[in-house]
């Protein structure tokens, strides 16, 4: 039985395609980089799912609910009250988006230079964040993740043995965190498995290291177990989600995504009130008094809505089959990609499309630049160029894998959109011998790939 969307459309916001020959001139003018496209020269914009989402009628009228006292916000007493039904966690701060917690609790979690974070696998800011605090950190995805072809229900799951191994290695105190990314991004927003949360989580009680959830996608996580894992298919949502966040000290949440809403995130401590006071403290500061942390009280009000209607299963069906339709029209044409099919994007796996095209030309990018050459989609690499240098050798060309996200924002586009992407990939995929690789003419010292400048090289 077909299921439609869950909604029926009250607004919309016209979009327009730009004629070859401008975008060709766009994406020239923005140094063969998308994010330096203009938002208007965009057709379908896939770069990201955060804060692109559509907010439901309860959400905007929430906003005109908005308490903008600095101090003791009705708002922040609705979110903190949905934010502790929702996860379990005692002590929850407010903070501008994800990497806005970040920067509060990565310096507090470091206690010496050089300690590693270890993760299922870091995304960017996260790892930046990271780095930043003077830690270093270190990917355990499971092998099964880099193998793009291959099926399994878990592509996000740690290496718990590998990881376990590197922990003995070093020792307990070389270790700052360790940091559960659910779903896991950078390998293609593959899902983690309640199993392997746990064992994770048992890792770092057997040796007393701290573990953070990075939860920007919990609520797709979780649709994803209770569809494939052993004893979930009869729990509801919020129960999966209780439970994955019980195995948790702290998380860290880019409320961007899952949250529904345009801006904001969170920060939350299970039951630590010591750590808790310290995140309280520096929060101040780096994003603002504790019961906004960088939001306006709509924003928070938004936000609290979204998290009661992001865990609706209704929402969650029609949110991840709408990927999947896109995923499968792709398989249909042959051509490769992340399987199973993530929760929020598409992974095309570029590396096995243009075999041929060094990793220091960028493949996935050069790929991301035909595709917007082609139909005025914008996509984003998931590769070597976001990868970045090794910090001690300068090394680069590190990703295993060269990877063109198509990032689906929420309750935005038809399944109409999905399948102008598809034809429009399967246009490149055809002509692929013509991609262009693509190099530097400027290339910034951190996160590079968001302010980059290119040439095409032939
Ligand atoms: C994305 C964005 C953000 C993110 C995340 C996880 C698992 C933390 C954060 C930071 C970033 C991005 C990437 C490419 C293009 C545009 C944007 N992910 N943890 O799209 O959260 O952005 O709120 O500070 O995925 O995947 P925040």
């Amino acid at each position: 039985m077909y299921q439609a969307e869950p909604f029926k459309i009250k607004m919309v916001e016209s979009i327009r395609l730009l004629s070859k020959e401008e975008r060709e001139r766009s994406i020239e003018k923005a140094g063969y980089n998308p994010f330096l496209l203009r938002s208007d020269e965009v057709y379908i914009d896939l770069l990201t799912d955060s804060g692109t989402g559509a907010m439901s009628d309860r959400q905007w009228a929430g906003l005109m609910l908005g308490d903008e006292s600095y101090a003791g916000s009705r708002n922040f007493y609705h979110l903190e009250e949905t934010v502790q039904d929702l996860t379990g966690y005692k002590y929850v701060i407010p903070t501008h988006q994800g990497r806005g917690a970040e920067q509060v609790l990565f310096p507090l979690l470091v206690r010496k230079d050089g300690q590693y974070v270890l993760g299922n696998m870091h995304f960017d800011t996260t790892r930046a964040h990271i780095e930043l605090s003077r830690a270093k950190a270190v990917d355990f995805i499971s092998s099964e993740a880099l193998d793009t072809a291959k099926e399994h229900p878990f592509k996000g799951n740690f290496d718990l043995e590998a990881m376990e191994k590197f922990i003995q290695k070093k020792g307990r105190d070389a270790i700052a965190a360790i940091v559960t990314t659910v779903t896991c991004n950078s390998v293609g927003g593959q899902p983690i498995s309640m199993e392997n949360i746990k064992g994770a989580y048992a890792i770092g009680q057997k040796y007393q290291i701290p573990v953070v959830i990075d939860s920007a996608r919990f609520a797709e996580n979780a649709y994803f177990i209770k569809q494939r894992e052993q004893g979930y298919a009869h729990k509801s949502i919020s129960e999966i989600v209780l439970e994955q966040f019980s195995y948790g000290d702290a998380f860290t949440m880019s409320a961007k995504k899952d949250g529904l809403v345009n801006i904001g995130g969170v920060l939350a401590i299970r039951e630590n009130k010591e750590l808790f006071h310290r995140c309280q403290a520096m929060v101040v500061p780096l994003e603002g008094f504790p019961t906004y942390g960088g939001l306006a009280g709509r924003d928070m009000e938004a936000l609290a809505i979204g998290l009661k209607e992001v865990v609706e299963e209704d929402y969650l069906t029609q949110r991840i089959s709408q990927v999947g339709l896109l995923g499968k029209l792709l398989q249909d044409t042959g051509i490769p990609v992340q399987s199973p099919i993530g929760g929020h994007a598409v992974f095309v796996d570029v590396g096995r499309i243009l075999p041929d095209m060094p990793k220091s030309q960028y493949p996935a990018h050069a790929f991301a630049v035909a595709l917007y050459v082609e139909s005025g989609i914008r996509a984003v690499e998931i590769g070597s160029l976001l990868y970045g240098r090794d910090p001690e050798t300068g090394e680069d060309g590190l990703s295993d894998l060269e990877l063109l996200r198509l990032t689906i924002p929420r309750r935005v586009y038809t399944d109409n959109h999905m399948r102008y992407i598809a034809d429009s990939i399967a246009k490149v995929y055809a002509k692929r011998d013509e991609v262009k690789g693509i190099a530097f003419e400027y290339e910034p010292p951190i996160l590079r790939h968001f302010t980059a400048r290119f040439r095409l090289v032939d």
